[in-house]
């Protein structure tokens, strides 16, 4: 198989060259070679040496073993408001970070403590910040999880989190309360660190979101009796022109400079829709997936599922007879809401050109939902095989499935795995059992929680989807080794995983990151290392399928679990909310993630 092969020969060059600069691979894109002796003597982290960090780490260190101690402490401060906005021109109330939409770039360098106050001056919803793929090593109680590692945080309140950027990237932060990021609570996030490919500019984050003018509550609901509806608009960076009447918003555009290379970090960060993405007449060399390096590979187009990111370089190596270029994003067939096929959301134009609208023409694509698959990581790793078999069974399979349940009058859809749809207790999150030492958490059915009381075993899932929907499938606390999924074809009866489907998984360097597609009426493969205590969250991505309970909570090591950074306020933080929550009218009636 062509995968395999590729992913083979990758583990072999990488372990050949374990110890020395992987000059080939660094001259990637500039295509000048690279001095090995200036790298190691001196690092600039320059643009002719990105694989450096500085003298004692960089693209060859293991980010999931060891990572700079920096005795830096970056401080943010994130409000919450809730404000009339008009990202692509058309007014909406929203519910945003600092009185802007999407919300400030946090940005710290690899191994920096982050240290985030956020305030809710919104006055009818609590709320919770979630950082994204931050796999929070010791640090659970910071992972922002209302129902799971915290108590939202009430009107009026501040909640500090605090926690090592451990792994270097791309990624975004969003309010986990309910669907309430699709109103605007939503920022994207930089880890400053070493590249498999050289570049000389960074342009920083690409957000890219489907938006809907009504607010998200109400879609919600509407998408939990009728099914989603489609989008209103898709956002590049929080702007787009409308959609009306083409008036008053406009296009984002990012102007280059011919002759130069650039990082480009993509974010998927939408509420209900997968994205396949390009720039005309530009190849993206892929260099990152989420938080892991990966073998450079070159794409016209890349597919980026909710949640996901990937770190591309290009080059601005165009004639300047056609100065314009669209950046695309299409929706393919049965990852979301249809819109309407138009692609053609962002402009990259050169510069000294005029910004008139580009005529250029995209590359030929193939629509697909479905994920990546040449994401080798640049680190090699294996999984165990032989673990795989010794404990593949029927307990290790999650089936995800549709059913509709009444509620104040109406059916709503709710997602079940393993017949059960998660549903947290906003008031009595899982670590407040544990700190307090309260079993009864074991008895609630709702809460859909697998104990991995075992350090350091491999734990293997495999998700079986008997419903023809397709998922991106996202891991709180882990990156997880995605180690195969159900080919991509449309099959309209579920495609069962059995032991002969053991030798269509790759267990030599699978791709490893913090999401992947769960194909519609298939499965997926996925298996982590218990090396970090926590109650861990894996979930949908789509806002509207959490809310409707798909998700299971891992308890890793439980008696293992260090509490002591929330102990004194994990009992305050939620009597402060009880306060809050009964007294007033809002009501929970979803799974609350
Ligand atoms: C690489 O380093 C050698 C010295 O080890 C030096 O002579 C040479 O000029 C350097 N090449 C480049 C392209 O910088
Ligand atoms: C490092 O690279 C510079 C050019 O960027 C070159 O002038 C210098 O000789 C190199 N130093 C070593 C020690 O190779
Ligand atoms: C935002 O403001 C609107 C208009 O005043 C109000 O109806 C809504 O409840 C507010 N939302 C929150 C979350 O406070
Ligand atoms: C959150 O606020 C919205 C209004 O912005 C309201 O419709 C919804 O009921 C609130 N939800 C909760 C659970 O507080
Ligand atoms: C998107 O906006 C942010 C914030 O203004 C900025 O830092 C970033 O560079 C922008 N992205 C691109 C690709 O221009
Ligand atoms: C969205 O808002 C429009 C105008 O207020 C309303 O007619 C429509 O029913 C709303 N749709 C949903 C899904 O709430
Ligand atoms: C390009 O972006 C600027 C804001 O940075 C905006 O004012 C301008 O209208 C955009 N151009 C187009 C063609 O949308
Ligand atoms: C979108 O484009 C595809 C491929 O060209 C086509 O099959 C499909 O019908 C189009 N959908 C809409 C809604 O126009
Ligand atoms: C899946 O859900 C449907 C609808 O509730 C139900 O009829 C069917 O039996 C379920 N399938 C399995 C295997 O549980
Ligand atoms: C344990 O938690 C439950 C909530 O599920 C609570 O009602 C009970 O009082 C707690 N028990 C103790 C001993 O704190
Ligand atoms: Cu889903």
């Amino acid at each position: 198989m062509a995968v395999k092969a590729f992913l083979s020969s990758c583990l072999v060059f990488g372990l050949g060259l374990a110890s020395v600069i992987p000059d080939k691979r660094l001259t990637h894109i500039s295509r000048s070679p690279l001095n090995a002796t200036n790298v190691t003597s001196e690092c600039t982290h320059g643009p002719t040496s990105r694989g450096c960090w500085n003298d004692d780490f960089d693209i060859d260190t293991d980010a999931e073993v060891e990572w700079p101690n920096t005795g830096r402490t970056v401080h943010y401060s994130l409000e919450i408001t809730n404000q009339t906005l008009y990202p692509d021109g058309v007014a909406r109330d929203m519910l945003v970070i600092n009185g802007q939409y999407p919300g400030p770039v946090l940005t710290a360098n690899w191994g920096d403590f982050l240290e985030i106050d956020v305030t809710n001056k919104m006055e009818h919803n609590g709320t919770s910040m979630h950082w994204h793929g931050i796999t929070q090593q010791s640090s659970c109680t910071q992972d922002g999880v209302n129902g799971v590692t915290e108590c939202p945080i009430p009107p009026g309140a501040t909640r500090t989190y605090k926690f090592q950027a451990t792994e270097f990237g791309t990624t975004w932060y969003h309010s986990h309360f309910s669907y309430q990021y699709g109103d605007g609570v939503v920022g994207t996030m930089i880890i400053n660190g070493p590249s498999t490919v050289d570049y000389d500019e960074d342009l920083g984050t690409l957000p890219i979101t489907d938006f809907y003018y009504n607010s998200t509550w109400d879609v919600g609901h509407a998408a939990e009796r009728t099914g989603p509806p489609k989008g209103d608009n898709i956002l590049v960076n929080g702007t787009n022109i409308n959609n009306l009447n083409g008036d008053g918003g406009f296009y984002h555009n990012n102007t280059l400079v011919k002759g130069t290379t650039y990082m480009l970090r993509l974010v998927n960060t939408a509420v209900d829709n997968a994205y396949m993405l390009s720039l005309d007449n530009h190849k993206f060399t892929v260099v990152q997936a989420d938080f892991v390096p990966i073998e450079p590979y070159d794409a016209d187009w890349v597919f980026l599922a909710i949640g996901q990111r990937l770190d591309v370089v290009f080059t601005a190596d165009q004639d300047e007879d056609l100065p314009n270029y669209w950046f695309r994003a299409m929706i393919p067939a049965g990852c979301g809401g249809n819109y309407n096929n138009q692609s053609t959301v962002a402009i990259f134009n050169y510069q000294g050109s005029s910004l008139d609208l580009p005529t250029s023409t995209p590359a030929d694509f193939e629509p697909r939902c479905y994920d990546e698959e040449s994401l080798a990581p640049y680190i090699p790793k294996a999984v165990s095989r032989d673990d795989f078999e010794a404990t593949y069974s029927a307990q290790n399979t999650l089936t995800v499935n549709l059913t509709s349940v009444p509620q104040n009058g109406h059916k709503v859809f709710r997602w079940t795995i393993n017949d059960g749809s998660i549903d947290v207790d906003w008031e009595n999150p899982t670590l407040k059992y544990i700190a307090e030492s309260n079993d009864t958490y074991k008895a609630i059915k709702d809460l859909n929680l697998y104990e991995l009381p075992d350090a350091n075993v491999w734990a293997f899932w495999v998700i079986q989807n008997i419903f023809p929907v397709a998922h991106p499938i996202h891991l709180h606390g882990h990156d997880f080794y995605r180690l195969g999924a159900s080919p991509n074809i449309a099959s309209s009866t579920p495609i069962i995983f059995t032991e002969n489907n053991i030798d269509d998984l790759n267990f030599d360097n699978p791709t490893r990151r913090d999401v992947a597609m769960l194909p519609g009426n298939g499965w997926l493969v996925l298996a982590f290392r218990t090396d970090n205590p926590g109650a861990w969250l894996m979930h949908c991505h789509i806002a509207w399928h959490v809310s409707e309970g798909l998700g299971v909570q891992f308890l890793e090591r439980a008696s293992e679990i260090d509490t002591r950074m929330s102990m004194g306020h994990l009992k305050d933080d939620c009597d402060a909310w009880s306060n809050w929550y009964n007294a007033g009218p809002a009501t929970k009636d979803d799974s609350g993630l």
